[in-house]
């Protein structure tokens, strides 16, 4: 009994002790990682729908891309100093040089884009180029919101000098600033933006905000997916309008049950006030036969 103790103990604290960027929360929510620097595609080869904008025209966004459907206002463009990946989508090496491609940003009035996806998602990659302050990632499932990202933690992990990956190797943050195309926009940050969904969170809809949010190669999953060791851990984002747990096999049995039990009172009340009813009768009956 009380080796078991220690035993659950000592397992416990080994558990707490694992370190949260080895492993993915089991939380509902959404878990947020960047790539290595000068990655401009997705890890990810599971599940996966990619759209790299590269057959559209510059000018408004097309109404259907390979991810799903958008609205709000989205903008095309050639590549330029502040967007337009080297690399393809599904490509996850470190790349440098190259000629760009077209690239995918908001625009005004609203610069607010919504795409609806095809099917629901449990990962959302991007290159996110010329990152600016302004921008936010917000994902939702049906008409709730399930997370919203801003850049406030994101941007402060790249003040520092140096950020460690999830297996071990250390980025220089100088490395995440400036175009890997040609150095331009030298101050802004460019990075392949990982949203890995836990804890069973799912979502079909991505609203993404902010003036002069630039990105391409823009990715997701059906499936659940998990960061590679290359990828820094930036935060967990704690879900909202978590859906309730789903009923164990047998609950609706017992409700079921349940409303037999509160019938069979009902019924057993009516036998009751029958039996009253033909007792009171009885004794009416005595009463006229005793006159
Ligand atoms: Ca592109
Ligand atoms: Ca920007």
């Amino acid at each position: 009994m009380r080796i078991r103790a220690i035993a659950t103990t000592t397992a416990a604290l080994l558990f707490m002790a694992t370190p949260s960027t080895a492993v993915p929360t089991a939380d509902f929510g959404v878990d947020i990682y960047m790539s290595a620097p000068f990655v401009q595609g997705t890890a990810v080869s599971t599940g996966l729908a990619t759209e790299n904008f590269n057959l559209a025209p510059a000018g408004a966004c097309p109404t259907t891309i390979s991810i799903g459907t958008v609205s709000g206002d989205c903008t095309v463009s050639a590549v330029s100093i502040y967007g337009g990946a080297s690399a393809d989508a599904n490509n996850p090496a470190p790349t440098t040089g190259g000629a760009g491609s077209y690239y995918a940003s908001t625009a005004a009035p609203s610069t607010e884009i919504t795409i609806d996806l095809d099917e629901p998602a449990k990962y959302l990659g991007m290159w996110w180029s010329a990152g600016s302050p302004s921008n936010i990632v917000e994902l939702y499932s049906g008409a709730d919101r399930v997370a919203s990202m801003t850049t406030a933690t994101l941007m402060t992990l790249l003040t520092g000098a140096t950020v460690g990956s999830v297996g071990g190797p250390t980025y220089d943050t100088d490395d995440y600033r400036g175009n890997p195309r040609n150095g331009s926009a030298p101050t802004e940050p460019f990075l392949y933006l990982n949203l890995y969904a836990t804890g069973g969170a799912s979502f079909d809809r991505i609203v993404l905000s902010g003036g002069g949010f630039e990105f391409d190669n823009i990715a997701v999953s059906d499936l659940e997916q998990t960061p590679t060791p290359y990828q820094v851990g930036v935060e967990f984002i704690a879900g909202e309008n978590e859906p309730p747990a789903e009923e164990e096999e047998g609950a609706g049995e017992e409700a079921e049950a349940e409303v037999l039990a509160a019938t069979g009172f009902d019924n057993y009340g009516l036998f009751g006030f029958g039996l009253l009813a033909v007792a009171i009768g009885a004794i009416a009956l005595r009463r006229r036969s005793v006159r």
